[in-house]
Formats: C-alpha cells, structure tokens, sequence
C-alpha cells in the first residue's frame, strides 16, 4: 500500500530516473541524511548515472552537495565516483568522496553543524535549487512523517525552489511521534529565547512541512539505511572508558554534579561506542542525553534503565541495531525523540541543560589544544561535525582518543597540534588509555605538565617533557605558553619522513 495518502503528491508518484532528470548541472542540492540514516536512496544513484552519462559526452555535470551531516555510499559515495560533486557542507566521512577533498576537486565546507541551517538562511551559501528528502510517509493534508534522520531537512525543505520527496517503506511507519520539529526560529534580530528546558521536552510538531506546489517529483523506495557495524571494546578503549568514568564519580562525590549526571552527549566512532558501553555497566541510571546520533549503545542503555530517554537529530545503528530497534519500537516511543539539528546541537540549549560532551579526537598537544579533523595539517578525516557545538558550550568537555596512533607509530599527545578545532579554552578533560587530565583552573604550564604526565605514551613521554623543558628554558620573556615554533612543526614532520603518514 502506498505511503503517499496526499491525493496531489500521489499524481507526481515518479521513477528515480524521471525525478534525477529535475536536477541540472551547476545546481546546489540539499538531500537528507545524517550518520548513514534517512539520506535518499535511489534519486542520488540516478543522478550520479546522469552524470557519467553527461561526463562521457565531455559534459560538465557536477553539483553543490548539502547534507544534514554524513551519508553512505549510495549517496555521497556514488555522486563522488563520478566526479560529480563540486561543493560540499557540511560535514562528510565517505572515504570516496574524502578522496577528492584531499586531491583538491572537491571544495569541502567543514562547518559547524548547528551553523549550516542558520548561515543558510543568513545567505551565506546562494540558494539551494533542489532538496531531495527522505521521509516515511505522507499524510492526506501533505505533512510529512520523517524518518530515521532530521538533520537540515526542515531547512532544506523550506528553502529549496524544488523539492523531491523519496518516501521509503523500509522505514518503520511507527515512526510517527519519534519527531519533534521546531517551527519556531527566527533570524537576528527577532530571535527569542528556545522554550526549551529538559532534553526531552517536545517544543515543535511531528511532522515535516512542505509547500505542495514546490514538490515536484515523489519517489517511493525500499531500501535499508547504511548500517555500520561496531567493533567490540577494545582493551584500550574500555581503559579510556574506565578513566572517564572514575572522574565522573569523583565529580559526583564532590557535589558538582548530581548521581544522575547531566545529559549526556556522545560523539561517533568506536571509543565513543565503548565509553557508552562502559557506562551501562556502571552504576550509574536513570540519565538523559542530549545529543545528536543515537548508536547501538545508547539503544542498550535505554533497554537497561541506564538511559531515562534520548534527545538527538539521527540514528546511526548497525543491522543489529536496526533489527533490535524495529522490534521494539513501540518501547521506545516517548523515549527518543528526534530534532533538526540546528536543535539537538544548538549552543543555548547545550549550556542551559549543562550538557556532559565525550567526542573524540586525532591529537591534543600539552596545552590543551584539540584537533579533531586534520591529518598533519592538510588532510582532512571527517569533519568538525557537532564536536564544536557541544564542548565549546559543554558543562563538562571531554575530548577522548587512544594515546598512540597507528600501531603507536604516531604519539595523539603532541607539542603544538597540526591543526586547531577547539581551542585551549574549550577543551575540559582529556582522557586517553594512560589516564585523564582534568585541565580546568589549569594555567597552560600547568596542563602541559598534566598532560603528559597523564596522558602521553611512555614512549613518548620523555621527548614531550624534554620539549616542554627547551621551550621553558629558550625565551625567559616568552614562558605563558613555552614553544620552539620550528620544532613543533618538525615533530609532525618527521611522521612524514619515516614514512608513518
Ligand atoms: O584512520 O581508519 O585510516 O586508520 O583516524 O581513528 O582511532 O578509529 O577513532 O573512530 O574515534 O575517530 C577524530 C576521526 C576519531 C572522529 C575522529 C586516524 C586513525 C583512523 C579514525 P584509518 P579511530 P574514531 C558527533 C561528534 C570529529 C567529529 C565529531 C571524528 C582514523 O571522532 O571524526 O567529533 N571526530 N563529531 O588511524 C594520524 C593521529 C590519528 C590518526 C587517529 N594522531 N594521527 N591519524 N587517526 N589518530 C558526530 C558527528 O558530528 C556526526
């Protein structure tokens, strides 16, 4: 039975191709998806043959590519096999498409993820022709019943001069009620406080809303969302999961935060998935999270009572994940809800509700500074993604990673980062394999010291502690922040030449 009950969106019922054929080249198109969930399935796919078709005749056909946040590669991937991307924002992990970010064709707009709707709607990026928007269902009266992500799609919907409409019946109809949409903002300087004051506080409607006129194609699909599997814990990520558990208890016991915490916001990637893990076997229970993707773990923590509910803008489930959520999901309804992601990650609401920020990261150096997205200076990983968002804002900002990386080839604990996502200032605890450094209060000589005390790889220590002893020692008139510019450089460069990198 069709999904499509509009009697005027079901006249424009079409095929992926027919609907592909509405996109022209040099157009900026916003699709749906965020963390492999709710990104179109079949038009993406279509277009991308058009392209290659467009391309073998020595035709340029390439587009802008808005997203909510990552997708798969059935849409980022396969647009990106055939060069068809010429922009892209505001936050990708397909390794094809990473490829040609850091080949220099695709220009890569790596943007906070509670920015992108906004500084859309200030302008800042040109108009958005088309939006191609996943959702489950269409109502008679022509609202929409979203699906496994929200991400920028309330704007996307909004803005675009066209919309195309994939409605996908792999997704679960239950999922009506999942969502809240927020309806609400409004730009500088008519904006007024969110009325939002408990992570799960519904504020909007659940439904999507679109002009009819504007919808120009609907597609219907059955197709799976891209569902990554998670390693089991490692032994060093529990280790990491263990130290930032103790602190929390110790945070606890000194009474600067209740026994049930405050909300919770984990970021993606396997050590996030452990530190999860780690939590539901911990005493902790009956917390909240305010986040933006929700992973297997969390799944677990809501069975086990460890999560009270769940606040974010995306799924991001492996297959287990998925089978065990669709099972179940009328236990879930009232206890997750999903929100645009201008929403679950916008900065008042993380620093009223005092959010608990855990995300991961590439390399801290001893002062603090975080770099979460840039592979010796130049070469881009993912994203910023929300990691900005939460721990700028954050009562408590963890940033998390194994102390070495590839094989303990590379030290994560270095003089001077190769690049900076989030500054001394943002960045609370570090926390690796080897222990934590709680950084707050800490002068930068001071972090330095714990930095490396705590966090660094033996086999790193001593190079760390020799630096930091030079550089206190080289300009007596320059000792806030002791650094040998051209050395800490050179301790990245050297990965180059032993051919680590
Ligand atoms: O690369 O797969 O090629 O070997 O980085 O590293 O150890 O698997 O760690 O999955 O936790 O990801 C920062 C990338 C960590 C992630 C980052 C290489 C390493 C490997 C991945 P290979 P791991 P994780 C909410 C929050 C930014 C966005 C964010 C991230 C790869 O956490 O993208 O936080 N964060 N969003 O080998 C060189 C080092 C390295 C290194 C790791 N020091 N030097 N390479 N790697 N450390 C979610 C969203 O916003 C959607």
């Amino acid at each position: 039975m069709s999904r499509v009950e509009s009697p005027t969106l079901r006249d424009r019922i079409t095929s992926a191709e027919d609907a592909a054929a509405l996109v022209r080249p040099g157009d900026n198109v916003g699709i749906s998806g965020f963390t492999g969930a709710g990104y179109p399935k079949a038009v993406p796919a279509a277009l991308a043959a058009r392209m290659a078709a467009a391309h073998a005749r020595g035709e340029e056909f390439r587009i802008g590519l808005w997203t909510g946040a990552s997708t798969a590669p059935d849409a980022d991937g396969v647009l990106a096999e055939v060069d068809g991307v010429a922009t892209r924002l505001p936050y990708n992990s397909d390794p094809v498409l990473r490829r040609s970010i850091n080949a220099g064709e695709v220009d890569y707009v790596d943007a906070h993820l509670s920015h992108s709707a906004q500084q859309m709607w200030f302008g800042f990026y040109g108009t958005l022709d088309v939006a191609i928007v996943e959702v489950t269902a269409v109502l008679p009266n022509g609202l929409l019943v979203p699906s496994s992500s929200v991400g920028n799609n309330k704007t996307w919907l909004d803005r675009a001069e066209k919309v195309v409409l994939e409605v996908n019946h792999w997704q679960p109809r239950a999922f009506e009620g999942f969502h809240d949409i927020y309806y609400g903002t409004a730009l500088p300087p008519h904006r007024r406080p969110l009325p939002l004051h408990e992570p799960m506080q519904r504020i909007g409607e659940p439904y999507l809303q679109v002009d009819l006129d504007k919808v120009v194609a609907v597609v219907e699909t059955d197709a799976p969302d891209r569902n990554t599997p998670f390693e089991p814990p490692s032994e060093t990520s529990r280790a990491i999961a263990e130290h930032l558990l103790d602190f929390l208890r110790h945070e606890v016991a000194a009474g600067r935060m209740p026994p049930g915490l405050l909300p919770i916001q984990s970021g993606v990637g396997n050590t996030a998935n452990a530190v999860l893990a780690g939590l539901g076997a911990s005493e902790f229970t009956g917390l909240t999270a305010f986040t933006e993707v929700l992973q297997d773990a969390m799944l677990d923590l809501l069975d086990d009572g460890t999560l009270r509910a769940a606040s974010a803008t995306s799924f991001g489930l492996s297959d287990v994940g998925v089978e065990h959520f669709m099972a179940n999901i009328n236990d879930y309804k009232g206890r997750i809800l999903l929100r645009s992601e201008e929403i679950s990650n916008h900065p008042e609401l993380v620093r009223r509700l005092g959010i608990i920020s855990m995300n991961g990261m590439i390399e801290a150096d001893i002062y603090g500074n975080v770099n979460s997205t840039h592979v010796l200076g130049s070469a881009i990983m993912n994203g910023i993604g929300g990691s900005g968002d939460f721990a700028r804002n954050a009562f408590l900002a963890f940033f998390l990673t194994p102390s070495t990386a590839k094989n303990g080839a590379i030290s994560s604990i270095v003089p001077m980062v190769s690049h900076v996502d989030h500054t001394e200032h943002d960045v609370h605890v570090i926390v690796t394999e080897q222990g934590l450094a709680d950084l707050r209060g800490l002068s930068p000589k001071r972090r330095a010291e714990r930095v490396i005390d705590r966090c660094a790889h033996p086999d790193y220590r001593d190079a760390l502690w020799d630096y930091f002893h030079r550089a206190l020692a080289a300009r007596p008139t320059a000792r806030h922040t002791p650094h040998l510019l051209e050395e800490a450089l050179s301790w990245h460069q050297r990965l180059l030449e032993t051919g680590h990198m």
